[in-house]
């Protein structure tokens, strides 16, 4: 089984800045931790983060015919972006919406997703548990037989 995890705008400043909403992990030890559970799980995970729009929606093209699930937290993009909601929905490519804060108590501008409805689920508020929550529950849903 190989996954995907897309990290969004901003995120690679996780553990420097805005401890108090976002946690003191980095997006590096975030990525650390999800890759030995995949090793565990002789599950192949690769980890990408870009600020840019254009450069996720390529990164999710690619993962056409080479990708089983994808862990996405598309950051900002979440509220905004129907280019990544068009790529995501285009490989249809099963996907988990990733975020750390719980969106649904923070600014009203962030309680729209373009990406939810359309995801296996949503994992948001658990901060990094967030990532090892959907990592585990993508694992189960493509476990699961048809
Ligand atoms: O809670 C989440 O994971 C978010 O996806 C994080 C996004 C935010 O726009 C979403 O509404 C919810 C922001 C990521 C910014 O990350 C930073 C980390 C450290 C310092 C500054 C920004």
């Amino acid at each position: 089984m190989r996954l995907l995890l897309i990290n969004g705008p901003n995120l690679n400043l996780l553990g420097q800045r805005e401890t108090s909403i976002y946690g003191s992990s980095s997006l590096e030890s975030i990525e650390l931790e999800l890759t030995k559970k995949a090793e565990e799980r002789t599950v192949e995970l690769d980890c990408f983060q870009n600020n840019f729009e254009g450069a996720l929606v390529d990164r999710i093209h690619q993962a056409i015919g080479n990708v089983d699930g994808i862990l996405i937290n598309a950051g900002a993009y979440t509220h905004t972006s129907i280019a990544l909601r068009d790529a995501l929905l285009g490989t249809q490519i099963p996907y988990v919406e990733i975020h750390l804060s719980n969106i649904y108590a923070r600014e009203e501008f962030r309680h729209h997703s373009f990406i939810s409805d359309r995801a296996i689920g949503v994992v948001s508020g658990f901060g990094v548990m967030s990532y090892q929550l959907a990592f585990e529950g993508l694992i189960a849903y493509l476990h699961k037989p048809e």
